[in-house]
């Protein structure tokens, strides 16, 4: 996107909060982790909440890089130098999302289906539940129905979470439900799906409890099922 020499040596601490924001979308489509870093470093100095931080910057920067993916004027090594510069700047956050008070609300097994490598949503959403109180094993990406059973049956959490964010591995979703119903143990777990090609539609056809369009949206609907479910308020 900012191609020009100007910003080589742009000093990000001459721009005010809004347009420093929108420069590290900049420099997260450039793929330029080390001012992404410096850029989320200066917000938190200037008191932005972690949480406005990585919504307003980050996730609105990545989604440029989506849109530009889709319309074929970025291409896969320009998006990973994207999410590169995506994970430095979420691990800076992330400490800070996750240091909470708060009583255990729950656990959560959490992992990207099989066939799937994308993980920056499902961290974010692990981050967002951890914030919230949740105890989070996270499977990383690519989890079998084995992976997710082996660690249902180790952790024995309340909540089963897993992400999909293409088209032709959102259906292993189904799949690992339906390990879940010959194993005998649908109805003892909770399970949230979410991914960006997913909808309550497709939740519902494959008999998930809910389908969540974003990580704030995760962490509330975790909160009430577990409310309705095992009457745990937190
Ligand atoms: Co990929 N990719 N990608 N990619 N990639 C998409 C998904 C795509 C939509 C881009 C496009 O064409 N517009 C497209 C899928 C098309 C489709 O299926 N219909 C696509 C493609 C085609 C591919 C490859 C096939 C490309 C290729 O090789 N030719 C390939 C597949 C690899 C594989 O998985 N087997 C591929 C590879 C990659 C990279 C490796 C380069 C990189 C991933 C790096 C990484 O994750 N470590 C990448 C990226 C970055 C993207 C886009 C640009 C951005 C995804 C992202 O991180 N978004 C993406 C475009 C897009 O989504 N518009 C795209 C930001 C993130 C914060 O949002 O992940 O939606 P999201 O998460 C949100 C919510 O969805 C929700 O909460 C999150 C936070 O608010 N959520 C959950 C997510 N998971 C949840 C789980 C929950 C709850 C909520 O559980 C309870």
């Amino acid at each position: 996107m900012s191609d020009n020499n100007e910003d080589d040596d742009l000093d990000l601490r001459s721009l005010n909060d809004e347009e420093l924001a929108e420069q590290i979308g900049d420099d997260l489509y450039d793929g330029l982790k080390d001012e992404v870093v410096e850029g989320v470093e200066i917000l938190l100095e200037r008191g932005w909440t972690p949480y406005d931080i990585l919504t307003k910057a980050l996730v609105a920067g990545m989604k440029i890089v989506g849109d530009d993916f889709r319309d074929g004027i970025l291409f896969v090594p320009e998006v990973l130098l994207a999410a590169n510069a995506m994970k430095a700047g979420m691990e800076i956050l992330r400490p800070l999302l996750v240091e909470t008070g708060a009583p255990k609300a729950g656990k959560m097994v959490i992992g990207t289906v099989k066939g799937d490598i994308h993980d920056i949503g499902k961290n974010i959403v692990a981050m967002m539940m951890e914030g919230a109180g949740f105890e989070v094993i996270n499977l990383g990406i690519n989890v079998e129905a084995e992976q997710f059973l082996a660690a249902i049956d180790e952790h024995k959490p309340h909540i089963l979470g897993m992400s999909a964010l293409l088209t032709t591995t959102m259906p292993y979703m189904k799949t690992v439900i339906e390990e879940l119903e010959k194993k005998g143990i649908r109805d003892d777990i909770i399970v949230l799906v979410g991914g960006a090609p997913l909808n309550e539609d497709f939740a519902r056809a494959i008999q998930a409890d809910a389908y969540c369009k974003d990580a704030a949206v995760a962490v509330d609907t975790a909160k009430e099922l577990m409310q309705r479910k095992h009457n745990i308020s937190t």
